[in-house]
């Protein structure tokens, strides 16, 4: 079965949480705080493969979860990160967010890896809270939560040749002896409903894909029958065999039946028609296509398409025109674009993460968030004037507004990070 497109849901796993905790020994009735850390975490990671060529897995798997990170234990213990989970996807994989339709990753190569979700860092342990005015922190920073998406797997690319032309022409038989498919043949028209893909093993170890697209008829690029579909799928081919039934069992002109396709090909896209393509002209077993041989020569050579005699059903000719299309695919090395621009994705929005407050006996009131995180870091506290800096931020970001709602009163303390004041308005 052919899928191309697929959803799932991934979850990156959350950081485990500080832990509280003092030392205790014999002889010792205070020990100092020893709450580890929590550990991070896992990633979600998608990674490109060339020997996937759908993505008929993820008709089965479904989701995808990192694991969490374990919580920090006593006596500094750090708990373990959670593992990430990698989700191998074809090679022309796009991923989508499912609800904005945002482009999260585009694989383009064997081996790539992409993080798309990072997991939650763990909290820190009640040992970092310590200081001269508290010594007794009953205090740790809670894992982060990390984030979770469903998400459109789309294949770009689903194979590097494509196989077009007419119902009837031997496209399906042709792929057959070719590559390793197994596609169903049969003298009437439509026997293949959607792609087969097949892989051509051709000189030592060198393999490219192939694809039986069905379905193109007259009318196809104004949507008749499912036009569109199949034109999406020529669309994510490199190059193009266009088979067409020389002796004409169907009677009609082969002249015309390539130029009918192609105008098809033309008003769906133009730049269609400038991706490489050879003419196979089969069934030349039979007598009648000796003529029509000839003159599709005649017509099409001088337009700069290559044109084959073969015969799919004896096995006549097929290693010229494998031959040919391997040409064309290392020569013209096409790289596939979907119409709508590719903007890099920005998994979060750092400064607009919002802050979160923890009151903690009564008194005392935790601010944690990334953006704050981020400006404690480059902001010299000590100095007036990056007090006076900071100070402006709290109120800018409403983290003072905040504070007030939850009841802060003049005199309590307020810690940011390993920031530690008295407020007062
Ligand atoms: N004589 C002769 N018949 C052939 C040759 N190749 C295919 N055929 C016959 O043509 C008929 C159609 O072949 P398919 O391979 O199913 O054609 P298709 O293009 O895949 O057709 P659809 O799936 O309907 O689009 C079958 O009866 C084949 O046996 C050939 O080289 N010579
Ligand atoms: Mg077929």
């Amino acid at each position: 079965m052919f899928v191309d497109r697929a959803k799932i849901h991934i979850k990156g796993g959350n950081g485990g949480n500080g832990a509280v905790s003092f030392y205790r020994a014999k002889y010792i009735s205070h020990g100092g705080p020893d709450g580890g850390d929590g550990g991070k975490g896992g990633d979600v990671i998608f990674e490109g493969s060339n020997s996937l060529n759908t993505l008929i897995d993820f008709r089965y798997k479904r989701h995808f979860a990192a694991e969490n990170g374990t919580d920090g234990g006593k006596r500094n213990c750090t708990g373990p990160d959670g593992k990430s989970v990698t989700i191998k996807v074809p090679v022309g994989t796009v991923v989508r967010e499912a609800n904005s339709g945002k482009v999260m990753a585009d694989i383009t190569r064997d081996g790539e890896k992409k993080v798309i979700i990072r997991g939650g860092k763990g909290g820190r342990g009640n040992q970092h809270f310590a200081t001269p005015t508290r010594q007794i922190p009953r205090y740790a920073e809670r894992g982060k939560t990390s984030r979770e998406y469903d998400v459109i797997l789309e294949l770009k690319t689903i194979a590097d040749v494509g196989i077009i032309g007419f119902p009837n022409v031997g496209k399906s038989t042709l792929l057959s002896m070719v590559t390793n498919a197994n596609p169903k043949i049969a003298d009437y028209h439509f026997t293949t409903l959607s792609p087969n893909l097949g892989v051509v093993q051709y000189k030592k170890g060198e393999t490219f894909v192939m694809a039986d697209i069905p379905g193109l008829v007259e009318g196809a690029s104004e949507g008749v029958g499912l036009g569109h579909e199949f034109l999406r799928h020529v669309e994510r081919t490199k190059v193009f065999i266009h088979v067409v039934d020389a002796a004409a069992i169907e009677g009609g002109d082969p002249i015309d039946s390539v130029k009918k396709i192609n105008a098809e090909l033309e008003a769906y896209k133009p730049d269609l028609l400038k991706r490489p393509q050879i003419i196979a002209a089969n069934k030349t077993d039979i007598p009648e296509a000796e003529e029509n041989v000839q003159r599709l020569k005649e017509y099409f050579e001088p337009l700069g398409y290559e044109v084959y005699p073969i015969s799919a059903a004896s096995n006549r000719g097929l290693d010229l025109i494998i031959e040919a299309a391997a040409r064309k695919l290392r020569d013209y090395p096409a790289d596939i674009t979907f119409d709508e621009d590719f903007e890099e994705y920005q998994e979060v929005q750092l400064d607009n993460e919002p802050f979160t407050i923890e009151v903690i006996d009564g008194n005392y009131y935790s601010v944690t968030g990334v953006g704050i995180e981020k400006m404690m870091g480059y902001t010299n506290i000590d100095t007036e004037k990056g007090f006076a800096f900071f100070q402006k931020y709290l109120r800018e970001k409403g983290i003072i507004d905040a504070l007030e709602e939850k009841g802060i009163k003049e005199g309590d303390t307020v810690r940011i990070y390993d920031l530690e004041f008295d407020y007062f308005k």
